[in-house]
C-alpha cells in the first residue's frame, strides 16, 4: 500500500517555517513516544540548521514505559536530551519553560551585560499532525488558546501565543514529509493518528497493529480478548486475521449470520490503541 498524504499545505507550512525562522531563538521538536524516529520529520534538521532545540516525548502515558526509558537513552547517546510529558494531563510540562530558558541563557546573559532588558524567549513548536503541538501550548499557557481535536490537520496556520511573560510560542500546522523511507514508517504513522483516516486501508493499519501487538504485548491482548492461542508465525495472514476476528467478536462487531464485519473490527482495533485501551503501547524500539 501507498499512503498519499502529502498535500500542497503541507508544503505551505514548511515555507511559513523557514520564514519565521530567523525571528525565533528555540526549536521545541515534538514527538511521539510511542513512535519517537517514525515521527520525527527528516525535512526538521535541513530546516531548522542548529536552532537551540529541545525534544520532548509527547502522549508518554500512551507509551510503554520500559521502552520510552530506552528512548531517553537513545536520545541521550546522541546528544539530544528528550523529555517525556503527557501534554494532555501536564505531566512533566512544568520542566519544559526551564529547559527552554537554559537554551536561551547565554543571549539573556549578554542582553543584560549591555544593559538590555531580556525580552521573552521565542519559541516555535514543530512536529507531526496530531502529534499534541496545541494541547501543549494550551497547557503552557494556562488556558485554551489554540484549537485542538482528535485528528490530524486541525492547526490551519500559525499563530503566536504568550506563556506568561517569559515566553512566546508559535504554534504551527503539522507536517508530515513527501516520501517515507520505510513502509514501516507509514504504517505507524497511520496506526497512531497523524495521517487522515480517509486515506487509509484501515484494514492493514490494523493488521500490522495486530501483528506488532501478538510480537511484543501477546499476553496483553490474549487476556483483554479472551484468545486462547496466539499464532506462532507472524507472517501468516490468515492467522492474524482470526486475531482480528476474536477481538472484533469480543467487541460485538458482527453481522448477521453471525460473522465478524472486518472493517469494524479494524477500526475497533484502532480506536482502542490510540485512546489507551490496550494497555500502554509502544510501535517502535530504538534498534
Ligand atoms: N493521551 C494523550 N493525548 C494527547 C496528548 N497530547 C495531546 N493529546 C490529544 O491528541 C489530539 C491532538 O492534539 P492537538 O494538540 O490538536 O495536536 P496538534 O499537534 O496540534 O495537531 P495538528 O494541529 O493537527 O497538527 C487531541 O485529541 C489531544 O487531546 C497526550 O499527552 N496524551
Ligand atoms: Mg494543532
Amino acid at each position: 500500500m501507498t499512503i498519499q498524504w502529502f498535500p500542497g499545505h503541507m508544503t505551505k507550512a514548511r515555507r511559513q517555517i523557514e520564514e519565521k525562522l530567523k525571528l525565533i531563538d528555540v526549536v521545541i521538536e515534538l514527538l511521539d513516544a510511542r513512535i519517537p524516529l517514525s515521527s520525527r520529520n527528516p525535512m526538521v534538521d535541513e530546516i531548522l540548521k542548529d536552532k537551540p532545540r529541545l525534544v520532548l516525548l509527547n502522549k508518554n502515558d500512551l507509551a510503554d514505559p520500559q521502552v520510552t526509558a530506552e528512548w531517553v537513552r537513545y536520545f541521550a547517546d546522541k546528544g539530544l536530551p528528550a523529555l517525556p510529558i503527557d501534554a494532555a494531563n501536564g505531566t512533566h510540562v512544568k520542566e519544559i519553560l526551564p529547559r527552554v530558558k537554559q537554551l536561551w541563557a547565554h543571549k539573556i546573559e549578554s542582553q543584560l551585560r549591555k544593559g538590555i532588558n531580556p525580552r521573552a524567549v521565542r519559541a516555535l513548536i514543530v512536529g507531526i499532525p496530531n502529534v499534541g503541538k496545541s494541547t501543549l501550548i494550551n497547557q503552557l499557557a494556562g488556558k485554551k488558546i489554540a484549537a485542538t481535536g482528535d485528528k490530524p490537520g486541525v492547526t490551519k496556520g500559525q499563530q503566536w501565543i504568550k506563556v506568561g511573560t517569559e515566553m512566546d510560542l508559535l504554534d504551527t500546522p503539522g507536517i508530515l514529509w513527501p516520501k517515507f523511507e520505510d513502509q514501516l514508517v507509514g504504517m505507524r504513522l497511520a496506526a497512531t493518528g497523524a495521517i487522515k483516516e480517509e486515506l487509509l486501508h484501515l484494514d492493514e493499519i490494523a493488521l500490522f497493529v495486530v501483528k506488532y501487538m501478538v510480537q511484543n504485548y501477546g499476553a496483553g491482548i490474549q487476556e483483554r480478548f479472551a484468545i486462547q492461542e496466539l499464532p506462532e508465525d507472524l507472517d501468516d495472514v490468515n492467522e492474524m486475521v482470526k486475531v482480528m476476528e476474536a477481538i472484533g467478536r469480543k467487541r460485538g462487531a458482527i453481522v448477521s449470520g453471525g460473522k465478524v464485519d472486518l472493517d469494524k473490527a479494524s477500526l475497533i482495533i484502532i480506536r482502542e490503541l490510540r485512546a489507551g485501551k490496550m494497555g500502554r503501547i509502544s510501535l517502535e524500539k530504538p534498534f
